[in-house]
């Protein structure tokens, strides 16, 4: 354990040793997911919201070959201005570590630091998926096979409506994750409520899902649990307004040959210009909503 590069705040090593809720929170979203100085804003506030619920949050990055496992303001604000910060993934994150160069961790990677570090509960937006247009691209986030291997409850709004949903929810029952929807039957769309397809499991108290966590590990399966909670309804752009504005942000990535790391943060963008900002408010508050939740989680000892 000593020689796992991890570097603890002191208020996170607190949590942790006393046996308290702690909630991890990726860097991504900070650094390739939203324009600054939101997303400082955005990240201030996450750790909050957890605060108040009587949790520590956790936000993980990578700096100067470490696993940074909470983050002071300082280095907050330093993060949120990078650039440019390497988007690490489970392939990657031994080539950013063993560098030494400064690298944001996508939900993949969190949840491999979370999981070093003993937090079980992490809280992000949307988990990366099945990218439309797989036939040819073969383009499948990791994020999907993490959750398949890695023992943490992911809380998120489900996966970003520019993904192939079907196809993403159907690689994640393949691989034996479990998809909880949380108040709804349905699988939620990041940006709306809902996705249109049926949700193979729903729990809406959250001891309900800390024990289901606790139960798998129990029988000794491998892997995490995915809660797909709904953005709340006045924050919502509804799937019908979404549809146009994705697909014509999809056609400028298509025309621009945008591939592999760069789509995700490119479609974002155009989205955020092509809903004047309203994408971003919705994103905002879909990850204080999930943020909250998982600190609830956390509190039920998941
Ligand atoms: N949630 C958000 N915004 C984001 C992400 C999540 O609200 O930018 C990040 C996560 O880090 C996730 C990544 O792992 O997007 C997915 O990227 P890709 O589609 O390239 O796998």
């Amino acid at each position: 354990m000593t020689d796992l590069p991890l570097s603890f705040t002191p208020d996170v090593r607190a949590a942790l040793d006393a046996g308290r809720p702690v909630v991890a929170l990726e860097s991504t979203i900070i650094t390739h997911g939203m324009p600054y100085p939101q997303n400082l804003v955005m990240a201030r506030d996450v750790e909050q919201a957890i605060r108040d619920e009587g949790a520590t949050p956790a936000t993980i990055a990578l700096m100067d070959g470490r696993i940074h496992v909470g983050l002071d303001q300082p280095t907050l604000e330093r993060l949120a201005q990078a650039s440019p910060v390497m988007k690490v993934s489970r392939a990657d994150l031994a080539v950013c570590l063993s560098t030494g160069r400064t690298g944001a961790t996508t939900v993949a990677a969190t949840m491999i630091c979370a999981a070093l570090a003993g937090i079980r509960v992490f809280a992000t937006g949307g988990i990366g998926g099945v990218h439309r247009g797989v036939e040819t691209t073969m383009d499948v986030s990791a994020d999907l096979h993490e959750l398949a291997a890695t023992a943490v409850t992911v809380v998120s709004a489900g996966a970003k409506a520019i993904l192939d949903i079907p196809r993403t929810f159907e690689l994640l029952e393949t691989l034996g994750v479990p998809v909880i929807a949380v108040g709804q039957d349905t699988i939620p769309a990041f940006w709306s409520r809902d996705a249109g397809l049926p949700a193979p499991l729903r729990l809406d108290d959250p001891a309900q899902i800390a024990a289901a966590a606790r139960m798998r590990r129990a029988l000794g399966i491998p892997g995490g649990q995915l809660v797909v909670n709904p953005i709340p309804a006045e924050s919502e752009i509804p799937r019908a307004e979404m549809i146009p504005v994705v697909d014509a942000a999809l056609a400028e990535a298509q025309a621009q040959g945008i591939a592999a790391k760069e789509v995700t943060p490119f479609l974002l963008d155009r989205i955020y210009a092509l809903t004047e900002g309203r994408s971003l408010t919705a994103n905002i508050a879909l990850v204080l909503s999930n943020a909250r939740l998982a600190a609830r989680i956390a509190a039920a000892g998941a």
